[in-house]
């Protein structure tokens, strides 16, 4: 981390660096101002050019800082702005790459910018709750106009600065060098003997201001509607129009509000897991991914299709491999109707349907296999089908190539054990559909090799995954936890509750769909199937009778037409079901139990208490390397509402001695048994303690 000065020409040229995004910590900012007030104590120094290290300018603010005294000590970044912009000399910025949030805002308390034209540009300060707060809403409007800050700011999108050379953002846009440009620019200046301009001296000019204003609110409020930081950002923007001092109070007082928000906290807690989770404690940079340049997926159903799509679309070949040619023919054409109807979409030309058809090599010969760098089993969830695929496999794929189940539930070990080469073998868990679903559960086997790891998550980072490592256990993270919530939700109906009412509670927390309508979509008979199996393998674990009743009555989902909700033909609003609802009854009276109202708050602690106990003991079997892993899952995976940041995270803003106690009370309910706490929940509500605290126990190494 250094903040560094050299000069030419009388100029100098500041460049501070802090790998990896120059992140603008109280480290750099004491230095950049220590390095200004050096540059204009220099008589030998005319003007001052300010650029970052490396190939960005800076990612913005610390986040890490937030909510801590370092975000706020002296010199905090409103300082840092005011004394560029205070300068007695000139000041230019040089962006020489990616300038984001407080990055930006820096450079708009500067007299003049230059910029290298695919520099991507930003204040993205909006996807993590808050809002621009180093003056980045008043200054931005002053410069690129009214409406275009507005789209920037309360969108967060950030454009390549070629986009905006046209407005007062920047002084001159280049391809070449940056800091050359910006030493030329401030000469030329400085001779004409300015005075320099500041940006808060301009007048932000629009027609019908109010009346944009008005409009713009509207749309904002109907979009964000659990999310508080669009609409604030609104009013920030709209005060640019007062004077300059009035507009900065409003934004002040907003980036405040907005900064302790729990939905801010939540965003943030989603930022910094999503990145933590691509990281392995055991496995470091040293350890070189193996390449993969061409794919082999055997299985071209839904999921070897979709499976398949996500290295296509990624450029990667892939070689797909089925044992009945009408199969293969009816994959392939599953595949072509996908991008055909992107490209109906505008979001792929037809040249580009072409494009990645032909990198779709189809065979019916396990041979075609033989240069696959990966090769992905997507076949039916049976051990002996599994066996005879791995041996198929063995028997053709080169050394070194990597050998992975996308099996959702069995047992990757097992598995491996099929083959000479368990370190090449590991499980990788698409979600239906697999080239929609972001989520990859990256199932680590007892013996897998680390480069093998390694390249499951640099190869995840190229097809757009979100990956996040699972331990081998029944149903590894995901599943297993949707488990316990199903089961919660069947118990609930045994109880008192209706299917609609569940959903209506679930959906009002903020997941995206409530159980009962999930399993309608995903197929009732999916659960049926593993409840069959843990009838034999677990015979002591206790599951509600009534999704069992649901499925011989038929009833698998929008896929028969009827569920636990009725579906009319070509329409999928699910209708409460007079035959379910008289099911429910009936099984509640063969229970003897006596069926209460039930409030929302109830179902709701259920469900999702039932999650964060069962990822308490995925913790503490070291399935799960961190809480936000498990945060991570039920985010990309399981439609768990983004501002309340997943199950452990939401169990720790509640409080996990709050939790404790609610799940103490469900234990004197009905199937009491299953809030057993997990050891560690009782023993971090017992030291005051947070799931996000608790760093897991190291693995045993492979
Ligand atoms: N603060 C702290 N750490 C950050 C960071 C930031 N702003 N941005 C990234 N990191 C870390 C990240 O956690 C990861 O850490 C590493 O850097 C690489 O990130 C007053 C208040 C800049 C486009 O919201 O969009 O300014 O995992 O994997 O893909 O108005 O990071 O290696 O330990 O994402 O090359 C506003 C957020 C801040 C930008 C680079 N700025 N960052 O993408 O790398 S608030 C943002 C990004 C602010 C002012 C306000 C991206 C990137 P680790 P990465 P990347």
């Amino acid at each position: 981390m250094a903040v560094t000065t050299t000069s030419r020409d009388g100029i100098a040229v500041i460049t501070f660096e802090n790998p990896p995004v120059n992140g603008m910590g109280l480290a750099i900012r004491r230095g950049m101002t220590d390095a200004l007030a050096a540059a204009n104590a220099d008589d030998a120094i005319s003007g001052i050019v300010i650029t970052g290290g490396g190939t960005i300018f800076s990612g913005g603010a610390d986040i890490k800082e937030f909510n801590t005294p370092r975000a706020e000590q002296a010199p905090n970044l409103h300082d840092v702005i005011a004394a560029v912009e205070a300068s007695p000399k000139p000041v230019c910025i040089a962006i020489n790459g990616t300038t984001l949030g407080g990055g930006l805002e820096l450079s708009l308390g500067a007299n003049y910018r230059v910029a290298n034209a695919k520099a991507e540009v930003g204040l993205p300060e909006v996807k993590i709750g808050i809002l621009p707060g180093a003056g980045g809403t008043q200054r931005l409007p002053r410069v690129v106009g009214l409406e275009t800050a507005l789209n920037m700011i309360v969108s967060g999108a950030s454009v390549p600065a070629g986009k905006l050379a046209r407005t007062a953002l920047f002084d001159a846009v280049v391809e070449g060098d940056v800091v050359d440009a910006a030493v030329a620019l401030l000469k030329d200046r400085i001779a004409a003997g300015g005075p320099h301009p500041r940006v808060r001296d301009r007048k932000v000019e629009h027609d019908d201001a109010e009346a944009f204003i008005a409009w713009a609110r509207m749309g904002v409020a109907a979009a964000s509607k659990h999310f508080p930081a669009p609409l604030r950002c609104v009013d920030a923007v709209a005060a640019s129009l007062k004077p300059f001092d009035v507009g900065m109070t409003v934004e002040r007082e907003g980036f405040t509000v907005l900064l302790n928000s729990p939905e801010s906290k939540a965003l943030r807690h989603a930022f910094f897991g999503e990145r933590a989770a691509g990281k392995i404690d055991d496995i470091g940079a040293d350890v070189v991914p193996r390449a993969i340049d061409r794919v082999g997926v055997i299985g071209a159903g839904t999921m070897g299709g979709g499976i398949s799509m996500n290295f296509v679309n990624a450029g990667i070949p892939v070689v797909l491999v089925e044992t009945a040619q009408e199969a293969l023919d009816r994959g392939l054409a599953t595949i072509r109707r996908n991008y055909e109807a992107s490209a109906k979409k505008g979001k792929l030309t037809e040249a580009q349907v072409e494009q990645r058809m032909a990198l779709l090599t189809p065979s019916l010969d396990y041979a075609a296999l033989g240069e696959a760098d990966l090769i992905i089993e997507a076949v039916y969830e049976d051990y002996a089908v599994k066996q005879s695929v791995f041996e198929k496999i063995e028997a053709v794929a080169k050394p070194g190539a990597i050998l992975a189940t996308n099996t959702s539930t069995l047992d990757v070990d097992r598995i491996a054990a099929f083959t000479k080469r368990p370190q090449d073998v590991l499980g990788l868990h698409f979600f239906s559909p697999a080239n929609v679903m972001r989520l990859l559960e990256v199932v680590r086997g007892a013996q897998t090799a680390k480069d093998v790891m390694a390249t499951a998550m640099a190869m995840a980072k190229r097809i757009r995954k979100t990956a996040v490592v699972s331990g081998v256990c029944d149903g590894f993270i995901g599943n297993r936890m949707i488990e316990q919530y199903s089961r919660q939700a069947g118990f609930l109906l045994e109880e008192g509750a209706l299917p609609q009412q569940v959903d209506r509670a679930m959906e009002a927390f903020g997941f995206a769909m409530g159980p009962f309508r999930m399993g309608d979509l995903a197929g009732n008979d999916i659960g049926w199937a593993i409840r069959k199996r843990r009838y034999v393998e677990q015979p002591g674990m206790v599951y509600p009778k009534n999704g069992d009743l649901l499925c011989e009555m038929g009833r698998y989902g929008q896929k028969t037409g009827k569920g636990w909700y009725d579906y009319v033909p070509g329409d999928r609003t699910p209708h409460p079901s007079a035959e379910v609802e008289a099911m429910i009854i009936a099984q509640s009276q063969e229970l003897g139990i006596t069926r209460r109202a039930i409030s929302d708050q109830e179902i709701v602690e259920r469900l999702v208490y039932a999650l964060t106990n069962e990822g308490a003991r995925l913790l503490e079997e070291g399935i799960a390397a961190r809480a936000s892993d498990i945060d991570i899952v039920y985010l990309s995976g399981y439609g768990f509402p983004v501002w309340r940041a997943g199950p452990m995270f939401h169990a720790d803003q509640v409080g996990l001695y709050n939790v404790l106690a609610a799940m103490r009370g469900y234990a004197r309910g009905h199937r009491g048994e299953c809030w057993e706490p997990a050891p560690l929940l009782v023993e971090l509500a017992g030291a005051g303690l947070s799931f996000n605290q608790y760093t897991a126990r190291p693995r045993a190494a492979a």
